[in-house]
């Protein structure tokens, strides 16, 4: 048996972990911030691994120097691979954002079926595979990351590489019904099938995907079910398939919501406060976080329970994203209407209801954040997994805040027994629910919050990346 454990990781995303810039006619690159790049950098720098992606910058940038300065002061190497502007808004911005991101969230009214940008797709993928097979070493495991990238396996067996090809995808895998309305659906299906271990986020992904394999691409036969993980045959191989459900670094956000700095900025928005309860959104603008629906349950709440004015409100931190493509720049629009409703309906001189910021924070001011709000409504349509509800619980370190959470979010399967879940399309109960959250008792609030606490401390983020790699290496 092969151990795959101490292999060399060679890391595919869309996007590489860096942010590069210039700053008075210099150039810079940092690290990224984010689940991935904190879960995955440690174990890169121990395996001298390499990461290959589209580096999000132009070509004036000097990008070989930029990455050779990265690898050295970070212990990892990087692998750029170029787009074009063309490439960009139609491999990424329009087959992947318009087709599979809403498709894969059960939003198929949102989705547009291009011809072109599915044909700039493929182009695309080959590009990654090519550039993966340039770089890649014998021994080495592949492991390729997200919607994005999903005909890459495919095409590096096309080239002949004999390496074992992992992937895991971040978002859900919808229904089979649904899956089957993408015209290329076939093609998709088979490119998926090209890997060796396939990782979903949820049990219901993982059979979502087994259950389309099997009825809708002729070959597959599921040969083996377990617990823990189907495999299938296909063209004379055996595919993996398990559920991984990702995570954070827990300790990295208990101990960095105790340090001091955290400490001082959550006093002194505590402070300004005075007295009030605080419910927190965090999501990047995206339609399917359901921050309207949001907005809605919050002023079906105080239109209800009247007893919740003034004593109060939504703090909602939206962070800019995919600012180019027309649904986002509707849905901000909608977002400030709402908003600027919901307060003109209810303020008085002294308190306000929707507090609505469209920014990305400092870590320090989003860990004060998660940690002074009593309670978090956490609220998406659909989501693979949602980081951001493990976030606030390991942050909440007094073990009081309640969290309210969709059961459509791969998170509710780990966070359920502590959570109060809702149907984030049911107004009237996530009002309900932000009602009872208010008025939970302190013992409820802290056994809650221990019990899920205690969930993602466990199964950390070190876990999820050990359970993954780990199921490359075992053959039964
Ligand atoms: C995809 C899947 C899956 C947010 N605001 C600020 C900020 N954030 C950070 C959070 C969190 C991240 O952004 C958001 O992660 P989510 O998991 O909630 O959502 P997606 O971006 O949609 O991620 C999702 C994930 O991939 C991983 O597999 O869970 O389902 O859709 O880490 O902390 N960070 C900072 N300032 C902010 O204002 N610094």
């Amino acid at each position: 048996m092969t151990d795959h454990l101490d292999k060399r990781l060679l890391v595919v995303s869309n996007r590489l972990p860096v942010v590069i810039g210039a700053r008075d006619g210099d150039w810079t690159i940092i690290p990224g911030s984010g689940g991935l790049v904190t879960a995955l950098a440690p174990v890169m720098r121990q395996r001298q691994g390499l990461w290959i992606g589209w580096p999000g910058c132009g070509e004036e940038a000097p990008i070989g120097a930029l990455l050779d300065r990265f690898a050295e002061e970070n212990g990892y190497s990087l692998a750029a691979v170029p787009l074009s502007e063309d490439e960009e808004e139609r491999y990424y911005r329009g087959f992947s954002n318009e087709a599979l991101w809403p498709l894969f969230h059960d939003l198929l009214g949102f989705c547009r079926f291009s011809f072109d940008n599915w044909q700039t797709y493929l182009d695309v993928n080959s590009r990654f595979a090519r550039v993966v097979s340039d770089h890649a070493e014998t021994d080495d495991l592949i492991w390729v990351h997200d919607y994005q990238l999903i005909g890459v396996g495919e095409q590096l067996r096309a080239l002949r590489m004999h390496q074992p090809l992992a992937f895991f995808l971040h978002i859900p895998f919808p229904a089979a019904d649904l899956f089957r309305r993408l015209p290329w659906k076939d093609t998709l299906l088979r490119s998926l099938m090209g890997y060796d271990l396939l990782g979903f986020q949820t049990l219901r992904d993982r059979r979502n995907f087994v259950y389309a394999a099997a009825s809708l691409l002729s070959g597959v036969e599921v040969v083996r079910r377990k617990r823990s993980h189907d495999l299938l045959h296909f063209e004379g191989r055996t595919i993996r398939v398990g559920h991984f459900p990702i995570s954070i670094d827990f300790d990295e956000f208990d101990q960095g919501a105790r340090s001091r700095e955290v400490e001082d900025a959550a006093w002194y928005l505590h402070e300004n406060l005075r007295g009030r309860q605080l419910v927190l959104g965090v999501d990047r603008l995206d339609y399917t976080k359901g921050i309207p629906e949001r907005f809605l349950a919050f002023e079906r709440a105080l239109e209800k329970y009247p007893e919740l004015l003034s004593r109060v409100s939504l703090l909602q931190l939206v962070v800019p994203s995919r600012t180019q493509v027309p649904d986002y720049q509707n849905l901000k629009e909608t977002l400030d209407q709402m908003a600027g409703r919901i307060n003109a309906r209810f303020s008085s001189p002294e308190w306000s209801p929707i507090h609505y910021v469209y920014r990305s924070l400092d870590r320090i001011q989003l860990l004060a954040r998660y940690r002074t709000s009593e309670i978090a409504l956490i609220t998406p349509l659909r989501d693979g997994m949602n980081l951001v509800a493990k976030e606030y619980c390991a942050s909440s370190v007094e073990n009081n805040g309640v969290l309210i959470l969709s059961e459509f979010a791969g998170a509710a399967d780990q966070l359920g027994k502590g959570a109060l879940l809702v149907n984030p399309y049911d107004i009237e109960a996530t009002a309900d629910a932000i009602h009872r959250a208010f008025f939970m008792e302190v013992d409820e609030r802290r056994q809650r919050m221990r019990r899920m606490r205690a969930e993602i401390r466990r199964n950390d983020v070190h876990h999820w990346l050990q359970s993954f790699t780990r199921a490359l290496s075992d053959r039964d």
